[in-house]
C-alpha cells in the first residue's frame, strides 16, 4: 500500500552510539471523545539487529507493543514482549499489523495533535537506545479503515485491559 505522506510525515533520526535506528512516517490514529485506546504506526529501520522492547507516552496510562493475527478467521491483537528489527530492514507498523498500542488514554487525541512517544530499542549487546518522537495524530485513512472492519469483533476502542 502506497501512502502519500505530505506534511504529516514525521522524520526522526536518532544516531547514538549503539544501534542506529530511524523512524519515519509515524502517526497516531486520532480518537473520538471517550475512546480509551488507539494505535501508533510508523516505519522503523535499525542499522543493526535490534528489537523494540518498550514504548511510552504521556498521553496514555499504558503503552504496549501489539501484533495482529488471524485466529479462527477473526483478526485479533495481542501484546508482544518485543518486536524484532532485523538489520537494515524496514519494519512497518500499520493498521492491521504491528502497532504501538496506547491504552488508558488521558484525553481525546485530536486530528493535528502532536503526541510525544518514546521508543526503547535494545541491541544484541543488550544496550538500550531511547528515541523521542513527536508523532502527528490523524484520522484513519480510507484504505486502513477497510483493514480494521475486516476484524469483525476487533476494535481498539472496545479493548479492555
Ligand atoms: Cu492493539
Amino acid at each position: 500500500m502506497k501512502r502519500i505522506t505530505l506534511t504529516l510525515a514525521a522524520l526522526v533520526m536518532a544516531a547514538t552510539a549503539q544501534a542506529q535506528v530511524s523512524v519515519k512516517d509515524a502517526w497516531v490514529r486520532a480518537t473520538v471523545a471517550q475512546q480509551q485506546a488507539t494505535g501508533a504506526f510508523m516505519q522503523i529501520v535499525s542499522a543493526k539487529d535490534a528489537k523494540l522492547v518498550e514504548a511510552k507516552s504521556p498521553v496514555a496510562g499504558v503503552v504496549e507493543i501489539h501484533e495482529m493475527a488471524m485466529v479462527d478467521q477473526v483478526m485479533k491483537m495481542r501484546a508482544v514482549p518485543s518486536l524484532d528489527l532485523p538489520a537494515g530492514k524496514a519494519v512497518e507498523l500499520k493498521p492491521g499489523g504491528y502497532h504501538v498500542m496506547l491504552l488508558d488514554l488521558k484525553g481525546q487525541v485530536k486530528d493535528g495533535d502532536v503526541v510525544p512517544l518514546t521508543l526503547v530499542v535494545e541491541g544484541r549487546d543488550g544496550k538500550r537506545q531511547t528515541l523521542e518522537l513527536k508523532v502527528p495524530a490523524r484520522p484513519l485513512n480510507a484504505a486502513a479503515q477497510k483493514d480494521v472492519s475486516q476484524g469483525g469483533g476487533h476494535g481498539h476502542g472496545a479493548m479492555k485491559h
